[in-house]
């Protein structure tokens, strides 16, 4: 049960924060990127105990006695240690949002144990545009978890509870920032003028909106929403196949010789949304394969993705993808490419692939130990794709729940390689995650199994339960 903060406690907590230095005056930047005539650095509080215990106390007492929550969850990295507090004091469960996940195929984006459904309290030290409490919200919510209301201890009053509130997401502040500043001024602290300056300040920047990429991952949307927005022909399709299909599942067909590969394509034909062939590795390949897998694609309604991995400039994979002995254009509806040459490689493979109706996927992660494909180099394809949506289609990813913004643009697809039915990786680095943690943790949409399915003894059968696996995770993560 809780209870209204009294005024006297409330007092006593904005005068220690000022003491401390956590409440400043002055002139300073915001995250946000406007000035500001106040400055509140609440990272200092981990150094008063007695103070974090208080600020606590008092954030579950501002909670009205009817907001029901399982777990509690700090945003990073302020909040983590208020989170902690109230989690031990309050003997609620805690789980912890990671911020930056260094080990891409390892890392989960969301630490602790929970169940699907449960309710989870978000924890903050300040609210401007609400972004920062929504970054946190969207992995939350991927993994299945409810998110309702937010404790905040500031709220600047710049828009973020409505933008919460947007969200689903009821905002309760234990002090707003003005009447912070009139407590300040009524005990001496502050001068009228500058309280008349943090005033002005705030009815000039009454709403700091939230950036497009925090917007847009707020809810996943259903994959035949996504269909809609898809601008690439050969998107659309793929997400309509997943919907028709009820399928995720991308069967990685590393088989042997070309035989092998149309025999397991219409095996498993049923199952998949998408097949991924490395052509290169086919001895006995032949100018009709591209006629023969494709005439299985049509009867089992999938798209096939050569998994090229170009690299090379602009001008060069123009003609890797065009000619040589395999052709690949005339076949593939799908290739992909690294960006580590730049855009130039996108208008190359655009020039040919896009009269054809083709699509591309960018390497923006990639499943192996040691891999240098994260932080600024994501980034980058990001805005490569954002930048060429008519033809790009999406990522191969592995976490795109941590990214900044989360998994973006829901008109853009994320295929995930590196799946296997239980954790783990093979003796050369490939690393392996499960179809829930890919879908519903880490905010994929597909999940390309390779060795999981084609060494099974049955494929299909096992192609079967990856499906169900990989729609299950889906359903659970989805509205
Ligand atoms: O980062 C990546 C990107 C890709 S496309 N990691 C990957 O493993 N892949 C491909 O996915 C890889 O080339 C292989 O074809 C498949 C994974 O196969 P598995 O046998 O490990 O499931």
């Amino acid at each position: 049960m809780s209870s209204s903060p009294s005024a006297a406690s409330m007092e006593s907590l904005i005068l220690q924060l000022h003491e401390i230095s956590a409440v400043k005056f002055g002139n300073f930047k915001l995250k946000s990127g406007i000035f500001s005539p106040i400055y509140i650095d609440l990272r200092l509080i981990v150094s008063y105990p007695s103070l974090l215990r208080q600020i606590s106390q008092t954030l579950v007492a501002t909670l009205p006695a009817s907001t029901n929550y399982d777990v509690v969850c700090g945003v990073p990295y302020t909040a983590l240690p208020i989170a902690t507090c109230i989690s031990t004091s309050s003997d609620i469960p805690m789980l912890m949002r990671r911020k930056e996940v260094k080990d891409y195929g390892t890392a989960k984006a969301i630490e602790g144990a929970f169940h699907h459904n449960q309710v989870c309290l978000i924890i903050e030290d300040l609210v401007t545009s609400g972004t920062s409490v929504l970054e946190t919200a969207a992995p939350l919510r991927a993994a299945g978890l409810k998110v309702t209301d937010a404790v905040v201890m500031i709220d600047r009053e710049q828009g973020g509870r409505e933008n919460l509130a947007e969200n689903g997401i009821t905002l309760h502040a234990m002090v707003k920032l003005t009447d912070m500043v009139r407590i300040l001024k009524e005990k001496g602290r502050v001068s009228e003028e500058t309280e008349k300056m943090v005033i002005k300040f705030l009815e000039e920047n009454r709403k700091v909106s939230v950036p497009a990429t925090a917007e847009k991952v707020r809810v996943r949307l259903p994959y035949g929403e996504r269909a809609k927005m898809a601008k690439n022909p050969t998107g659309k399709k793929l997400f309509d196949i997943m919907v028709q299909k009820e399928t995720n599942l991308c069967l990685a067909a590393d088989v042997a010789t070309a035989a092998e590969l149309l025999d397991i394509a219409d095996k498993v034909g049923p199952e998949i949304c998408m097949l991924k062939t490395h052509v290169d590795i086919l001895p006995d390949f032949t100018p009709d394969f591209g006629s023969k897998l494709r005439s299985i694609a049509d009867k089992h309604n999938f798209v096939i993705f050569e998994d090229r991995k170009f690299a090379d400039i602009g001008n060069t994979v123009t003609m890797q993808y065009e000619g040589g002995i395999y052709r690949i254009l005339e076949w593939a509806d799908i290739v992909n490419a690294h960006i580590i040459s730049g855009p130039g490689i996108v208008d190359g493979l655009k020039l040919k692939g896009l009269s054809h109706g083709r699509g591309l996927l960018l390497l923006a992660e990639m499943s192996s130990a040691g891999n240098l494909a994260k932080g600024d180099y994501t980034a980058a394809a990001v805005k490569i794709a954002e930048d060429h949506s008519d033809f790009v289609i999406g990522f191969i990813s592995v976490n795109p729940a941590s990214w900044p913004g989360g998994a973006g643009n829901p008109s853009l697809i994320h295929a995930t390689p590196g799946v296997q039915m239980v954790k783990g990786g093979d003796a050369l680095g490939q690393q392996y995650n499960t179809p829930n943690s890919v879908i519903s943790e880490r905010g994929s949409d597909i999940i390309i199994v390779g060795r999981g399915i084609i060494k099974a003894a049955n494929p299909a059968e096992v192609a079967r339960e990856y499906r169900l696996q990989g729609w299950d995770a889906y359903l659970i993560s989805s509205k």
